[in-house]
């Protein structure tokens, strides 16, 4: 279980101990960009009390694309089976990862999904809905991914999956990071399965949502999108 933080520091122990609870063999890694609120140390603490979970110590602030290819690198390295994505803030519950790790016993990827039917979200505001929704919509039609939840981020990859996926070219930083990771898996041809989720709103601590990130995002969807299809017309492979 990798888990990104930045000024995490209200939720990482409560959302560590749920983890631990619902799937106990499970080895969580916290990849903390170095927080100026000190979510790096209680993450410390948290490793010297419990020997599955484990922190990696970036340097500053790069984003949750950078965080999760550092982590997804660890996971390989120390030779994990499975590599699951989550977020500190309590959006995504612990609880439902059994049914996630259940799904990917018949799948490569397994995205926890808002968007089809049985999942939802709890507590958004209705300008937050429509940037997800939209953004999906988007990316879907766009990329020709028949996905119904792009650009969420609970979700599970067979460690050969991610191997497959070619982390080495992904320049992603903000949450397109998912979209890139989600058409990548798609056009490798693993078997993508999306489980219904329920998606709560953080309690707790700051959102690092921001313009820039939606700006990012939206340049390089588009930037997927057009040159997928010049490069159909031309004859050429996809890049
Ligand atoms: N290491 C690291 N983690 C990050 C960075 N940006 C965001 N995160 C973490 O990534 C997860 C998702 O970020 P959020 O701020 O919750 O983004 P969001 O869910 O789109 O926004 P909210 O709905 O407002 O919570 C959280 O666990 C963050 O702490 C970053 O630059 N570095
Ligand atoms: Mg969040």
């Amino acid at each position: 279980m990798i888990i990104p933080t930045y000024n995490e520091a209200e939720n990482i122990k409560p959302i560590v101990s749920r983890v631990r609870e619902s799937v106990p063999e499970a080895h969580v890694l916290i990849a903390d960009d170095n927080s100026p609120d000190g979510t790096g140390k209680i993450a410390d603490e948290l490793a010297a009390e419990d020997d599955h979970v484990h922190v990696l110590h970036r340097k500053g602030k790069e984003g949750l694309g950078a965080a999760y290819l550092a982590g997804f690198r660890w996971g390989v390295d120390e030779g994990y089976g499975v590599l699951v994505e989550m977020d500190a803030d309590g959006s995504h519950q612990p609880e439902e990862l059994p049914r996630l790790l259940t799904a990917l016993k018949g799948a490569d990827l397994v995205l926890g999904s808002r968007w089809v039917p049985g999942g939802r979200v709890v507590n958004w505001p209705k300008h937050r809905e429509f940037i997800s929704r939209g953004g999906s919509t988007y990316s879907r039609l766009l990329l020709g991914v028949d996905i119904r939840d792009v650009t969420g981020g609970f979700r599970a990859f067979r460690r050969e999956t991610l191997e497959g996926l070619g982390l080495d070219e992904v320049a992603s930083q903000g949450y397109c990071f998912q979209v890139d990771l989600a058409r990548r898996a798609v056009a490798a041809g693993y078997h993508v399965v999306e489980v219904p989720i329920t998606f709560v709103e953080r309690e707790r601590g700051d959102s690092k949502m921001s313009n820039d990130i939606i700006v990012e995002a939206l340049w390089r969807v588009t930037a997927w999108g057009v040159g997928s299809r010049a490069n159909k017309l031309m004859g050429r492979k996809p890049s």
